[in-house]
């Protein structure tokens, strides 16, 4: 019966995960953390989708919410990241959470919730992850239909973790316990074990990476399902598209100005003549990149040194993603997955895209250096 349906509904999501498990299963409470990561993502899509009916547009009351980065914060950065907190809570697989909408890193107490009442036993908590997210991105946009996502990364939990889990029974100590927790655990994105995103458009996409290959899902809005719709997804060695901020041109570094301007007039290596496309959405336009080849950035620049993204739940889950499909990530001058974190919300410079043009571009910052 089972395999009649998937022939009826073709390769849900669910299926998949369950398949990865049984084939590895080292990876088999990954299954249950991605059940919880799906569920949150189709709630983000009908909240996005139903904003302005229920009044769900604009900021954070009062207008007075700013976030850690010094954002505004809208009530769907909010309540989206409530979404996703409680999903991965209940998991029972999650030790830490850090999101760009908390301050420092949340520790997950996935013992007991009290709306349930306080009979009622949730999971016992066994974190064995880490994830970092960055709910709603694009969030800027949302309020005029333009296309939103949310990202993702998980990190498995170290033994110094586990350690510091110890102290969070005084719970005056949590923040600084967490923050001790951080240091030992969160690491370069070559660390992560999976990493993926949402795509909140004209249809939900919904594209991951378990480090070996990526593949992507479309929502199924009659049958509430993902299903299989990009197996395998290749980035192309080389595309006809770029997308960045052209605002900054005259501020980027250098190389990346030679690199643009030899992509817009087709005095670069392929000999192409690209075309533009900016959304300002990170996963919309990192989406487009992965399925129609080209160029995403956000470069370094005389007033942002570090460029714009954050290195944990933007750019490093990205470039894990454009790696697997075949692609390149660079800051210009290192591998955006080999470099460590020193915070949570640290931002860093990065181009992505295919693998010639990555190397163009990295040419051009070795030679100027
Ligand atoms: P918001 O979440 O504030 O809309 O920012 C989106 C974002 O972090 C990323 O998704 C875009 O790629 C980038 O900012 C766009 O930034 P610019 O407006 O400076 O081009
Ligand atoms: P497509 O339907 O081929 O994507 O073309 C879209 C469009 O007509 C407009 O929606 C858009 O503003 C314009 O082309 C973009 O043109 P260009 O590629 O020259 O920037």
């Amino acid at each position: 019966v089972f395999n009649e349906t998937c022939d009826q509904t073709g390769i849900t999501l669910s299926r998949f995960m369950l398949e990865v498990a049984r084939a590895n299963p080292d990876l088999q409470e990954l299954e249950s953390v991605f059940a919880s990561i799906q569920t949150a993502c189709k709630t983000i899509a009908k909240l996005v989708k139903r904003s302005a009916i229920d009044g769900m547009t604009g900021l954070q009351a009062g207008g007075g919410a700013v976030n850690v980065q010094g954002e505004e914060q809208k009530k769907l950065d909010v309540i989206t990241n409530d979404v996703l907190k409680r999903a991965l809570k209940f998991t029972g697989r999650m030790g830490v959470i850090a999101s760009e909408e908390e301050d420092v890193p949340v520790e997950v107490d996935n013992t007991m919730d009290e709306s349930y009442g306080k009979d009622v036993l949730v999971e016992e908590s066994g974190g064995r992850y880490i994830s970092v997210f960055d709910p709603l991105d694009g969030s800027s946009n949302v309020d005029a239909g333009i296309p939103v996502g949310t990202i993702f990364g998980i990190f498995e939990e170290d033994d110094d973790c586990k350690l510091a889990d110890n102290f969070f029974d005084d719970k005056t100590d949590i923040s600084e316990a967490m923050k001790g927790c951080l240091r030992s655990t969160l690491k370069p994105g070559n660390s992560l074990v999976a990493a993926g995103y949402a795509l909140y458009s004209s249809a939900t996409h919904f594209v991951f990476t378990l480090g070996a290959g990526v593949n992507g899902f479309t929502l199924d809005e009659s049958i509430g399902e993902f299903i299989l719709t990009h197996p395998n997804i290749k980035i192309p060695p080389r595309g006809k598209i770029y997308s960045i901020n052209e605002a900054n041109r005259d501020i980027w570094d250098a190389p990346v100005q030679d690199f643009i301007q030899g992509l817009a007039s087709g005095n670069n290596r392929g000999k192409k003549v690209y075309t533009s496309r900016y959304i300002g959405s990170m996963v919309g336009d990192v989406h487009r990149t992965l399925l129609y080849g080209g160029v995403f950035g956000y470069p370094a620049d005389t007033r942002s040194p570090n460029g714009k993204l954050r290195l944990l739940y933007e750019a490093a889950p990205m470039s894990f993603l454009i790696e697997q499909a075949g692609g390149k990530s660079t800051t210009g001058l290192v591998r955006v997955m080999d470099i460590p974190p020193k915070s949570v919300h640290q931002r860093v410079p990065l181009m992505l895209g295919g693998a010639d043009e990555m190397d163009e571009l990295i040419e051009l910052y070795n030679a100027k250096a």
